[in-house]
């Protein structure tokens, strides 16, 4: 079996140590970080999901495969996170209120810290006052909302009504994203920017900063 492959399927089993190993092997033989999450981590994590919704796996199996994810991603992490350019603005992140989800989140938070931004996660299950608070204490540029489900990325509506009700809508950037979120959702609930993907929020973010200064 193909290593991206062997990958995927440790993952799927939950296979923690395997992953981690397997992730490791494939970084030795030089394979690109990006690569190794998309077509191994990610892929495997896909097949969980389709599974999860026809009932053929069930939270616990999820849980421990979402545990598995994470050690592979901790040691791509790095690898990921530098690719040379070093922005210098603040990010405070999290999932949103009723919300646990926090692979994607944890990823969004990776990518920004490889492009220099100073990111305070404040995890899971976030009410919107929280996000606000949390970014005017550390004097933000953005505030990044993830969300996962459709019961709960109605939250992000929250957060910009909690930003401009508190007189500080202006001050920071809100970008949002996560798998039920699109670019006409994010226009709907009046956030600033919308991106697919870790990578592309990022990105997005330094170009914010970029067009700001
Ligand atoms: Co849940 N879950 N889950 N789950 N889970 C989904 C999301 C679901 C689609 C599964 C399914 O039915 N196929 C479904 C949602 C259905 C819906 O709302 N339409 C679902 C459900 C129903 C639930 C529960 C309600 C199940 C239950 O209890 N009956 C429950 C809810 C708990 C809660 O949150 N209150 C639940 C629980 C869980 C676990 C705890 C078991 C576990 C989470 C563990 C954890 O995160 N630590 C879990 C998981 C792992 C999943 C799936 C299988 C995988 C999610 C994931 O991590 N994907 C998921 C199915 C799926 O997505 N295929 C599913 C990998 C991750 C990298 O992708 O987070 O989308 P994602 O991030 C992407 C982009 O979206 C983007 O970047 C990343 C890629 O680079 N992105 C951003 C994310 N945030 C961004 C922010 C940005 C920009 C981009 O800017 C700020």
């Amino acid at each position: 079996m193909e290593l991206l492959e062997k990958i995927s399927e440790s993952l799927q089993k939950g296979k923690a140590k395997d992953v981690k190993a397997l992730v490791q092997e494939a970084v030795d033989s030089g394979m690109a970080a990006e690569k190794v999450l998309n077509e191994g981590l990610l892929a495997g994590m896909n097949i969980v999901g389709v599974k999860f919704k026809n009932n053929e796996v069930y939270v616990p199996d999820v849980l421990i495969a979402a545990r598995a994810m994470k050690a592979g991603t901790q040691i791509l992490k790095p690898l990921l996170a530098s690719d040379g350019v070093e922005a210098s603005g603040r990010v405070v992140i999290g999932t949103v209120k009723g919300d646990l989800h926090d692979i994607g989140k944890n990823l969004v938070a990776m990518m920004m810290e490889g492009k220099g931004f100073e990111v305070t996660d404040i995890g899971t299950d976030v009410p919107a006052e929280k996000f606000i608070e949390t970014a005017i204490e550390k004097d933000a540029d953005f505030i990044c909302c993830s969300a996962l489900l459709t019961t709960t990325m109605g939250e992000m509506k929250n957060v910009v009504e909690a930003a401009e009700q508190a007189g500080v809508r202006n001050r920071f950037t809100i970008m949002v994203g996560g798998a039920p979120v699109n670019e006409a959702f994010a226009k709907s609930v009046g956030a600033d920017i919308y991106t697919p993907d870790a990578a592309s929020a990022a990105e997005a973010a330094v170009e914010a900063l970029a067009a700001k200064a």
